[in-house]
């Protein structure tokens, strides 16, 4: 019989966090006992988990005592303070905030990709960037093949993936565009920034702020997040990462060279058989993926295959997934799936 483990959530009424439970849940996760944790402020709430009431408890550093997963998805200062702590008492970490992913000491992980690095893991696991995941789960086997030294990507990113907030304030303008109204904005692109512009009807250039080379900390943790991951920490990746008017599920346009020469029925084939990956490409049936259709799915969707047709190593792919789900709340559970299979937990 599988092990039952003692399982705490911080973080668990989020956008997230509410996927976690879900992911949790569904997938039968061996749980002995459960528990939500919380700031002093959301403390005694209720909250729901697999049809039953829980009571949330204050997130404190002896909340951990006897924990043997914890799943942080608070903000990164919330996992700053409080991860350390639940290790010293134990527990291994499954941090799906930014703030130990580049962390030398710290395994980034995608199962698919770079299992093997668990192995390595001093009681904290870093749960990359939803937007790195994607495009690394379908990078990887093309990489094993056919070698890989060029990634240029932009990102249509989803609002989900800023927070509950996001979701409602699209939603919000969206109606008040219907009706005529002035929109107003609070939340995009980032909340604790001077400016708010519409994301109804618009386009936001700008996840994350923005640091000194110009690039914003979006793009950075796609460019450095995907090195790490890969181990490849002389390719070559460039990111441009844009907010759309989508409520959930990520999109990418993401260019490769590759090392061998290769053709598009090469892709075809790697990708058909890769991990985590459903190949949705079939131009005359106007078969490719879109976030509307990944709502709720595990995999990563791959379409629109091209070759560029002046670089016989240059191929386009279209890489859609849902972010909340194989973008954080899946891959968390995952990784503890892989830990618990080979004997980390
Ligand atoms: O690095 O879409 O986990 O605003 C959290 C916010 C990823 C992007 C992270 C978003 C980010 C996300």
């Amino acid at each position: 019989m599988t092990k039952q483990l003692t399982v705490a959530i911080v973080g668990a009424t989020g956008a997230v966090g509410t996927k976690m439970r879900e992911q949790l849940y569904k997938r039968n996760f061996p749980i002995k006992n459960i528990k939500f944790l919380a700031s002093a402020k959301s403390a005694g709430k209720d909250i729901e988990f697999g049809g039953n009431t829980y009571k949330i408890e204050e997130a404190t550093p002896e909340a951990f005592e006897g924990v043997d997963v914890a799943l942080f998805s608070a903000g990164g200062s919330v996992s700053e303070k409080l991860a350390p702590e639940a290790v010293k008492r134990g527990a291994v970490v499954i941090d799906n905030t930014s703030h130990f992913r580049m962390h030398p000491e710290v395994p980034l992980v995608v199962p698919e990709v770079n299992r093997e690095a668990l192995k390595e893991h001093k009681g904290i696991i870093a749960n990359p960037n939803c937007s790195t995941i994607q495009m690394v789960v379908a990078l990887q086997p093309i990489r094993e093949k056919l070698g890989l030294t060029k990634v240029v990507v932009s990102t249509y990113q989803a609002v989900s993936g800023s927070g509950i907030a996001a979701i409602e304030e699209l939603r919000t303008q969206s109606a008040e565009w219907d009706k005529g109204k002035d929109v107003e904005a609070n939340v995009l692109p980032v909340k604790s920034e001077q400016k708010h512009y519409p994301i109804a009807r618009n386009l936001l250039p700008q996840i994350d702020v923005f640091t000194e080379n110009g690039f914003t900390k979006e793009e950075m943790k796609m460019i450095n997040e995907t090195k790490k991951i890969m181990g490849m920490p002389n390719l070559s990746v460039a990111a441009t990462c844009v907010r759309v008017p989508v409520v959930n599920g990520h999109s990418e346009s993401v260019y490769i060279e590759v090392e061998k020469e290769a053709n598009v029925e090469d892709i075809f084939a790697i990708l058909k058989d890769a991990p985590g990956v459903v190949l949705q490409d079939d131009i005359n049936n106007q078969v490719y993926p879109m976030p509307l259709f990944t709502e709720g799915e595990d995999p990563v969707f791959v379409g629109r295959i091209r070759q560029d047709l002046d670089n016989k190593k240059g191929f386009h792919l279209w890489v859609v997934a849902d972010n909340l789900l194989k973008g954080a709340a899946l891959n968390s559970i995952q990784i503890a799936e892989a830990m618990l299979e080979d004997n980390l937990l």
